[in-house]
């Protein structure tokens, strides 16, 4: 990095399932902070720690860029990026700091509940719907099944009722979307949950210092909750 950096920088989703448990969890590790105006920049008034306010699927890039240290956000979305950079010949420049225990949720693949499963040799040909390309693509080729994956940024449940595929792949927590779709699980592919996502190295200028600190406070707050 050009500029050395003596501030903490954490990356959390600004709304969405995972908000509002990120900034409960840096709260009680005595976290306060001022808002900018945009409601993008928090900084951090009791600890040198700032938050970045970003769709939750920027946080690896963003950490990865080395533009923050920390970040909050889901297993499969740091799976999903892992797996395109290693696609773009990159390595792994991410790890799993900490798993938080909630935000639980699996990426499934999930047939017509009027279908039998006989497993996945079933799914050759088949067009599957997915916001997770890489991750499925990885579970096929591990099956040694050939299908077409078809991505889609959202509403992946109804692509099967709208012709754009036979099957979905998709995040499931209660099940209740997929039932109301006429859908039913029948692979798991990963398990899911909030993790602190950082660099595989360690942090430069004093920051891994406070990055210490704030992880034994979270400890200690996770361990309060159990
Ligand atoms: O705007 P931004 O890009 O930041 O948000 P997003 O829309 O991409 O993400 P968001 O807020 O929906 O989810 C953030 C993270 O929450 C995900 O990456 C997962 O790690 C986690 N999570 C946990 C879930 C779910 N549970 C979940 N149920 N993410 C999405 N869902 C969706 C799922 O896609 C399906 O549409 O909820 C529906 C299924 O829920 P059930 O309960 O009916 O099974
Ligand atoms: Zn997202």
């Amino acid at each position: 990095p050009a500029t050395t950096r003596d501030r903490l920088r954490v990356a959390i989703q600004k709304s969405g399932r995972l908000a509002e448990p990120a900034r409960d969890l840096l709260a009680s590790c005595g976290l306060t902070w001022r808002e900018s105006r945009d409601r993008l920049f928090c900084y951090g008034e009791s600890l040198p720690v700032d938050l970045l306010l970003v769709r939750d699927d920027d946080i690896p890039g963003l950490i990865a860029d080395g533009v923050c240290d920390l970040g909050i956000v889901g297993r499969n979305v740091l799976v999903e990026n892992d797996l395109a950079r290693q696609h773009d010949g990159g390595t792994s420049a991410l790890k799993e700091w900490r798993q938080l225990g909630w935000g639980v949720c699996r990426l499934d693949i999930a047939i017509n509940d009027d279908e039998q499963w006989t497993g996945p040799e079933q799914l050759a040909g088949q067009r599957i719907a997915t916001s997770f390309p890489r991750t499925l693509s990885r579970w096929l080729s591990d099956k040694g099944v050939s299908a077409e994956v078809v991505t889609l940024s959202g509403s992946v449940e109804i692509a099967p009722r709208l012709g754009q595929a036979d099957v979905v792949c998709d995040l499931v927590s209660t099940g209740g979307t997929l039932a109301a779709n006429s859908l039913k699980p029948v692979e798991t592919l990963l398990h899911s949950e909030a993790v602190i996502a950082g660099p595989v190295a360690a942090l430069e200028d004093g920051r891994e210092e406070i990055a210490d600190l704030l992880l034994r406070r979270m400890d200690g707050a996770l361990r309060l909750k159990e």
